[in-house]
This record gives C-alpha cells, sequence and structure tokens, in this order.
C-alpha cells in the first residue's frame, strides 16, 4: 500500500520559490508552549500498559492510532484515534493526529513504551507553511515530542523514525488494519487476534476514571436533550424538522464534547418504528411522539447512549402513554435484574417477559407469554426487535471484540458499564393493532454502572415517567 503524503495531495498548489523557502525559515520568535500538565488519565494509563504487557511478554506491541481516512480528494473524515490507542495513551481531542502509533518495547518481562507522534513542524523546516496535512500554518500547532512527553507521561519519538525500528525483525504482535506504514512491514501477526481481544476485553470493567468521565458524558448528553426539548417549536415550523432536533443536539457535542458518540436517531412519528433512522429528514408534527437516541462523546472521547420518546406537543395521548407504560415497566425489571454474577442476558429476559405479558394482554401476541419467551418461539419479538444491553465506554459498542464467553454468554461484574433500553414498535402497516396504536414506535434507553450490590443508573437525572417527561417538557418551554 502506498502512503499517501501531503505531497501528493497538493496537485494545485504552486511550489515554493527557492528564494521563498529561504525567507519563511527566518525571522521567527521562539513559542514554546508553557504550562503542560498531565490529565488525570495519565497514570490509569500506566497501569493499563502494564497489565497489556503481562499478555505478552516478550513481543514488541503495536497500536496505532490509525490513518486519517479520505472523503474525497484532499479533504478528509474529521479524525479519531482507535480506541486501544486512546485507552492505552491517554490522549484526548484533537491533540494527536493520525498515523501516530504506540509501540511497547519488551524488555526482559516488561515493556517500554514509546508514543511515535506527528510533533510540531518547527520553523527549521519548509512543513510549516507547505504542508497541507500536518503544517502548522495550514493546522495550527502541535505538541513537539518534548511537550507531548510532558503532556503524556511517556518517551516520545517522530513517527518517522518508526519504519527503521519495525524493519528489525523483533517478534510483533499488531493491530492491523488501522496503518498502512505498519501493515506493509509487519506481514508476521500470529497473536493479531488475541490482540484484538486482549484491549477489547481490558475495558469490560471500567477503572474509576472511565467511571467519571461515563458520568460526565451523560450529564453532558443530558443537556443536549435539553437543547431539543428547546428547539421544538423550531423543529414543528421547519420542513426536515428532525435535522433540526439533529442539529440541536449535535451543538452541544461540539460545544462541550469532541463530537457524537454516534449518528444521531432523530425519528418524528413512525420513523421511530425504523431501528436505525439517521436519515432524519422527516417532518415534527404536534401529535406525534419523537423518539431521540443520542450520545455525546466527550474529549476524552467516552460516550453516553441515551434514548428518550416524548410527545412533541408535550402531552402523551391515551394510546402513546399506554405503549409507553409498557417499556416503562418492562426497563424497571430490567434494572431490577442487575447485579453481579446474574447473566448478562438475564436483563434482556426480564425485559422482554414484561413486554411480552403486555403485548399478550392487549390480544396481539395470540399465545402466552411464557411460550413466546421460549428462544425457538419469539413471536412477542414482531415487535421489539432487539436485544435491551450493550457495553458502553469509549465506543458506543464497547468490548465489540470479546467473545461471546467473555461477554453476552457471561455473567455481570461491578464495574461494567451497559445500556438498558428496551423498545415496542408498531409498524404503521400493522393491523394486528387497532388504528389508534399503528406508527407508534418507543425506547427508553438508560446508562447503568453495575455495582457490588446492584446497579446505578448514571442516567437517572433524565426524566422516565411519562408525568415527569411531561413536567420537563413544560419546564423547558
Ligand atoms: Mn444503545
Amino acid at each position: 500500500m502506498e502512503e499517501k503524503t501531503a505531497e501528493s495531495r497538493r496537485v494545485y498548489d504552486v511550489p515554493p520559490t527557492e528564494a521563498y523557502a529561504e525567507f519563511m525559515i527566518s525571522g521567527w520568535a521562539p513559542s514554546p508552549l508553557h504550562g503542560i500538565t498531565q490529565d488525570p488519565v495519565i497514570p490509569y494509563c500506566v497501569a493499563r500498559r502494564e497489565n497489556l504487557s503481562k499478555a505478552f511478554t516478550g513481543l514488541r506491541i503495536i497500536l496505532p492510532s490509525g490513518n486519517s481516512k479520505v472523503r474525497s480528494n484532499d479533504t478528509d473524515y474529521r479524525f479519531r484515534p482507535h480506541s486501544a490507542f486512546i485507552y492505552y495513551t491517554g490522549v484526548q481531542g484533537e491533540e494527536v493526529t493520525s498515523d501516530a502509533v504506540l509501540v511497547m518495547e519488551p524488555n526482559g518481562e516488561i515493556h517500554d513504551s514509546i508514543l511515535y507522534i506527528q510533533p510540531r513542524s518547527t520553523r527549521d523546516t519548509s512543513a510549516f507553511y507547505n504542508d497541507r496535512k500536518y503544517g502548522e500554518l495550514w493546522v495550527g500547532r502541535r505538541y513537539t515530542t518534548e511537550e507531548a512527553s510532558l503532556r503524556f507521561g511517556i518517551e516520545v519519538r517522530k513517527v518517522e523514525d518508526l519504519k527503521a525500528l519495525l524493519k528489525d525483525g523483533t517478534p510483533t504482535v499488531a493491530l492491523t488494519g488501522l496503518d498502512c506504514m505498519v501493515d506493509s512491514i509487519i506481514k508476521k501477526n500470529p497473536r493479531g487476534t488475541e490482540l484484538e481481544n486482549v484491549v477489547s476485553v481490558a475495558r469490560l470493567i471500567k477503572d474509576e476514571h472511565e467511571i467519571q468521565e461515563m458520568q460526565k458524558a451523560v450529564d453532558v448528553t443530558h443537556r443536549g436533550f435539553n437543547d431539543v426539548m428547546r428547539a421544538l417549536p423550531a423543529a414543528i415550523t421547519t420542513p426536515r424538522g428532525e435535522r433540526v432536533v439533529e442539529a440541536a443536539f449535535f451543538g452541544r457535542a461540539r460545544v462541550e464534547g469532541n463530537e457524537l458518540g454516534y449518528d444521531t436517531i432523530s425519528a418524528a412519528g413512525s420513523h421511530a418504528c425504523v431501528l436505525h433512522w439517521t436519515r432524519n429528514d422527516g417532518e415534527v408534527k404536534n401529535g406525534d411522539l419523537l423518539l431521540l437516541d443520542a450520545g455525546v462523546e466527550l474529549d476524552s472521547f467516552y460516550t453516553a447512549d441515551i434514548t428518550r420518546t416524548f410527545p412533541i406537543n408535550g402531552k402523551f395521548s391515551p394510546a402513546q402513554r399506554s405503549l409507553y407504560m409498557l417499556v416503562y415497566e418492562a426497563q424497571k425489571a430490567g434494572f431490577a435484574a442487575i447485579r453481579p454474577g446474574v447473566d448478562f442476558l438475564e436483563i434482556n429476559r426480564a425485559c422482554h417477559s414484561v413486554l411480552a405479558q403486555g403485548l399478550a394482554d392487549m390480544g396481539v401476541l395470540t399465545i402466552s407469554a411464557e411460550e413466546s419467551m421460549d428462544p425457538a418461539i419469539g413471536l412477542h419479538k414482531r415487535w421489539t426487535l432487539h436485544g435491551v444491553s450493550h457495553m458502553l465506554g469509549l465506543d458506543v459498542h464497547d468490548c465489540a471484540q470479546a467473545r461471546k464467553d467473555q461477554y453476552t454468554e457471561a455473567t455481570l461484574e461491578a464495574g461494567m458499564i451497559l445500556t438498558v433500553e428496551p423498545g415496542l414498535y408498531i409498524q404503521p402497516d400493522d393491523e394486528l393493532f387497532a388504528p389508534q396504536y399503528r406508527g407508534i414506535g418507543i425506547r427508553i434507553e438508560d446508562d447503568v454502572l453495575v455495582t457490588e450490590t446492584g446497579y446505578f443508573n448514571l442516567s437517572e437525572n433524565m426524566p422516565r415517567h411519562p408525568d415527569e417527561i411531561e413536567a420537563w417538557m413544560a419546564s423547558l418551554r
């Protein structure tokens, strides 16, 4: 694979003259950064690397941040480092660019960690004014290697020095598919899949710092939902009002956080019955419900994942309220199931039992709830569609490289953070339901920490009961 260089992108730039190049490297005052401090995450990163070291004694471990991805021509998507790179380095927001690599060099029983970065393009280089991708006059100042070393509490070198090191034949384990330079050199990676698994499983149990960041992510997301409530009058009067909702939330994500943790689902009316409705180009109408599934990703890259379903005009109709209460009761049953030692899938069973019973009581499910809960039958899933829990953290679907026996088929442990998100979706053309219920989609999703004695709902402060939701909306009108 050929590396894309800044040079190859600048097809329409006029090359600088020799006189200009000469002129540009002189006459600049020194500009060191003062007051660099370490983020509180750094001691945690040291401990995390010690754990990783033990799993791969004697092997060089390579965790790239990843290359940037071209959107079109010389325009890239906004860069976000790989979650494992974040977890083991503690980088925040945009302070480290693409192409950085964390290398853990074997040193007897332990490893020495070195962070390779694209350092500041200093004034004695031409890059600072002619490198469109990393040059300071194009994209802003970055840390020098010395500054980065202070900031991250780790030895830091230039990434251009990495190529020679990687060619020295040291037995290596690497995360591949992220960095084309690393991939082009690392041909033997027999334990690569195991590394993917280990760095994913490490995040099943959150440390103290992660729990704090998750609470912050939830709190900022709460404020984003408040912004959406305030934007509803504009959403109702604007074509594609779902985009007004999406934009209101996105504003909060960018102002207080790094980004969205995932694409916002802003689903009004029957769009709520489309599980991944991210087109968000529909109307927001008085009398309908709005299902908003959204999460802010902080500068630390931890994200919340919250869903609330609320009446656009501030008041649930009787049909909306009755379906909503069924989902509400299902979620309560899901919460009640959470404590260490319980099967991960028990939360799902608890929620779905309530939903199936409710559907049977309404007469739409014509077999008993118990019969339907038999995994071989599961007819109620016509209206519930999805499982109710997943791990949450740096990724919205966190720990995704864990094996089933470590995750969905394992038991809950204190320190896990997961979602509880039952839903009920009555498609607009579902003739099994009376007309007043058709086209109603409801999901309630909270972010929960498993504790020694049960659980703590990180999003407890966000109203869930219909009465509380109506009061919440009225307070923001
Ligand atoms: Mn979710």
